[in-house]
């Protein structure tokens, strides 16, 4: 970072310093990832002073000529990747992708059903405080209280009642396969159409690990910075009669000027993602997130639903008697860096919780595998059961430091 070290050394030092902190530190984080050295050459490149308002061979400015075969690119290694019909690789943030979805084949006051926000669903499924829940009429669909599961036939009784115009499916909390034949056979009973948010999943269903939404959904969208492991930003996937629909809504309709930087790092993030490495990536991180779960349980700790499918896992802390808050707070001390979460039917605050969720991402990437996964839950266990104990958490930490230096991050990057 010659220059900006030269320019701002006080921003440079901050970004020195969060590379030693993503490098020295456990990052559970289920929807964090480290892109590649060539998606962040990608990002951080020329493109980023490029206005390109419109679509390739439709633009509101001059010059894009590489701009427009940037776009071309990534959208047509994404519809390879996912066999999609027609896909906007625009979107700004996964949030920005569902507003622009909702606006393509919805009217102010319509009814979408989504996933319960305390359950594992998202924010923009519909919350109250965000704009899906003050635009459209909600109905919440929640998971099982005895399996904490999705309960199909529950939803197919609300959707029969509530008659919805969109039925939402995904989360950012649910440590379950999804069945979206089974969605799609409810919204064909009723008329609804269906958005999959599979921003946690995508890398899995790209890889195959996890079913694909795309035959059976109208919508499909996705964040590419989590599991896709590309540059922080989204993409729309739809049927070929949304796609006018779809675009309008992400430009004009909620967004401006794309920015091209993102757009050339999300078409490099698919062409990893085609590869072999990413397909073996992705079975490594279901089986390193139910390595943990394994070694948790056999420490005799809950998980909800009993463990996982996918990349993530939800602690329970009731019994321990420990909130989520203290939990991911001590645990960040101790170099481990996961976050609180809410649990299906908590008693607790959404900023104080009775869990703690974890996901496998990031350290997969880094290299590491089942022995480490194991290694990682006796240590998540340590801290756990001596929150308040400073002489153990400074053990883990130098624990977890020995560990990361095993598996260097970024090595040529200074
Ligand atoms: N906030 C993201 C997550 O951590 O799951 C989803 O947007």
């Amino acid at each position: 970072m010659n220059q900006l070290d030269r320019v701002d050394p006080e921003i440079a030092a901050i970004l020195h310093g969060e590379l030693e902190r993503q490098r020295n530190n456990l990052i559970l984080i289920a929807s964090e990832n480290y892109a590649s050295r060539a998606v962040m050459e990608a990002q951080g490149s020329v493109m980023t002073n490029k206005y390109a308002e419109g679509y390739p061979g439709k633009r509101y400015y001059r010059g894009t000529s590489c701009v427009d075969i940037a776009e071309c690119l990534a959208r047509d290694r994404c519809k390879a990747l996912f066999g999609a019909e027609h896909v906007n690789v625009q979107a700004h943030s996964g949030t920005q992708a569902n507003m622009a979805a909702y606006f393509a084949v919805l009217k102010h006051g319509d009814t979408i059903m989504g996933m319960n926000l305390a359950h594992g669903g998202h924010l923009s499924h519909g919350s109250p405080i965000n704009f899906s829940g003050k635009m459209y009429k909600i109905v919440p669909y929640s998971v099982r209280q005895d399996t904490e599961t999705l309960d199909y036939s529950d939803m197919a009784d609300i959707a029969r009642k509530s008659k919805p115009n969109l039925i939402v499916v995904g989360a950012s909390a649910y440590p379950r396969i999804i069945d979206f034949k089974v969605v799609r056979e409810i919204a064909d009973e009723v008329g609804a159409l269906i958005m999959a948010d599979i921003a946690h999943i995508a890398g899995l269903v790209a890889a195959g690990a996890h079913p694909s939404p795309v035959p059976y959904c109208e919508i499909v969208t996705t964040t590419t910075h989590k599991t896709l492991r590309g540059p922080r930003g989204a993409i729309i996937i739809c049927k070929e009669e949304l796609a006018q629909a779809i675009d309008r809504a992400v430009f004009p309709g909620t967004q401006g000027g794309p920015f091209m930087n993102s757009i050339a790092a999300k078409a490099v993030c698919f062409k990893e993602a085609m590869t072999q490495e990413f397909k073996d990536y992705q079975f490594q991180v279901v089986t390193n997130a139910k390595t943990i779960a394994k070694r948790l349980l056999e420490n005799n700790f809950e998980l909800v639903s009993g463990g996982t499918d996918n990349h993530l896992l939800l602690v329970k802390l009731l019994k321990e008697g420990i909130t989520g808050r203290e939990a991911d707070e001590t645990m960040e001390r101790a170099g481990i860096t996961l976050n609180k979460n809410m649990i299906p039917f908590d008693p607790a605050t959404p900023f104080v919780t009775s869990g703690i969720r974890i996901g496998t991402p990031a350290v997969t990437t880094r290299g590491m595998k089942e022995k480490e996964m194991v290694e990682i839950a006796d240590l998540i266990t340590v801290v756990l059961r001596n929150i308040k104990d400073e002489n153990t958490i400074k053990d883990i930490r130098s624990k977890v430091l020995d560990l990361c230096s095993k598996f260097p991050l970024y090595p040529d990057l200074t």
